[in-house]
């Protein structure tokens, strides 16, 4: 290596003003081709300035991404500092002319930290780390690596020590990354779905609410729920004779086998029969009346699970459900995707009936904003609070020894804020 880092400093000309004014596309754009390069993202931050023109910078484990654009002039300045043998920054630079759809562009590389030039000095790393951290005992960690989940508003980010698994399936980018305060964590195209620590919240609450209500459930449909931890729930229930999951995408499955034991788990289990197909076209085909108990553990209503939040996918769960059945689905939460929210009780109110559909609230701080709600729609009559027994719900959940679910946290979960309360009427 003749030097330290490569330093391109690139112009594009003539782009599309709309794709240099756009600080999500310009931000999606420069992490991706940091990514594609083979670097490793640290961190970004990128500020839209008024009335146009867009800044940022990606910080890369390999030195960092930079960006200042003119959309009047349709010119952007883009530095691309690499550092190592195993980034390419002509890689950023080629993705990065796409994106803007650059008429034309220039660039030079410069060497930067020529070796000849430099000497070796004697350096001691221990003085660097946090003398804090060393005295409560915790590891020492000099690596400052985050994931990030956002919208356009809101973003939710965990630290992590690397990515375990990173594989492009033929439905979603399936990542799995150990994350410092959560342990292993899966993420589907960039959305968290679980993670170790916490996933307990989510699969308790998607599971007992509807076996301990239904008066005498016998079978029992997941859809989705790839990772493990609904179907490991759902298993802890002796009374359920069948129960079915199916997951649309194997890699899931092979992922969370083999990161998340402790979740997936319950995908060997003999009493379980999973099929790797199509939820939409498994429920289609079902027969009428025919499960008791249907979960939608999905993940956001984007990509492969758009479907599972459809009109005509709820009637035909409404269709397949016994007399007594009940619909359980994971609805998103009420501030982070308020407009979906709203749209889906809606929904199930139309095919359920308007006094067959409950909202319940559950706290999963790895989720954008920690609350996550739950539709819960019957066919018959089962009630999740007037059916509810209580001595056998604590009973359950002591023998079984739950994290969160237990008879208190049953009932208190259907008290709804009043700004919930207000969005599904
Ligand atoms: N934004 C998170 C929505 C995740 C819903 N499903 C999670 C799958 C866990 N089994």
């Amino acid at each position: 290596m003749a030097s330290l880092g490569r330093h391109i400093i690139v112009e594009y000309y003539d782009c599309s003003p709309d794709a240099l004014n756009d600080v999500v596309h310009i931000e999606k754009s420069m992490e991706g081709a940091a990514e594609d390069a083979g670097a490793t993202i640290i961190n970004s931050t990128f500020h839209h300035f008024s009335p146009y023109g867009v800044s940022g910078v990606v910080v890369i484990q390999e030195s960092h991404l930079a960006i200042h654009t003119w959309p009047e002039y349709g010119y952007a300045s883009v530095d691309l500092f690499t550092c190592g043998d195993t980034v390419n920054p002509w890689v950023s630079y080629q993705i990065l002319k796409d994106a803007f759809k650059a008429g034309h562009g220039s660039a030079v590389e410069l060497k930067r930290g020529e070796m000849a030039l430099l000497t070796r000095k004697n350096f001691d790393v221990k003085q660097l780390r946090d003398e804090k951290s060393t005295e409560e005992g915790d590891p020492i960690r000099t690596r400052d690596v985050w994931f990030t989940e956002r919208d356009d508003k809101i973003a939710l980010s965990l630290k992590h020590d690397g990515k375990l698994y990173d594989v492009q399936s033929d439905y979603q980018r399936v990542e799995v990354y150990n994350t410092q305060a959560y342990g292993n964590m899966l993420t589907l195209d960039g959305m968290v779905m679980t993670s170790e620590k916490d996933e307990y919240v989510y699969h308790e609450m998607i599971t007992h609410i509807p076996t301990l209500t239904h008066p005498n459930p016998k079978r029992a449909l997941i859809i989705g729920g790839g990772d493990g931890g609904t179907a490991r729930e759902m298993l802890r229930h002796e009374c359920l004779e069948e129960v079915v999951m199916v997951e649309i995408d194997e890699k899931v499955i092979d992922a969370c086998k083999q990161h998340l034991p402790s979740i997936a788990a319950a995908l060997d289990n003999p009493r379980l029969n999973l099929i790797v197909d199509d939820g939409i076209k498994y429920v289609k085909e079902a027969a009428e009346g025919s499960f008791d108990i249907v979960i939608v553990d999905s993940t956001d209503p984007v990509g492969p699970a758009e479907g599972l939040f459809s009109v005509d996918f709820y009637k035909e769960v409404y269709r397949i459900l016994s007399e007594d059945g009940i619909m359980i689905t994971q609805s998103e939460s009420p501030r982070f995707n308020n407009k979906v929210f709203k749209e889906i009780y809606q929904v199930y109110r139309s095919i359920f009936g308007q006094d067959k559909v409950h909202c319940y609230l559950a706290y999963i701080p790895t989720y954008p904003t920690g609350m996550w709600s739950f539709s819960y729609s019957t066919k018959g009559n089962s009630h999740p609070l007037e059916n509810f027994d209580k001595e056998k719900s604590k009973a359950f959940s002591e023998a079984q020894e739950l994290s969160y679910y237990n008879e208190a946290i049953h009932e208190s979960a259907f008290a709804l804020p009043n700004f919930v309360k207000k969005m599904i009427g």
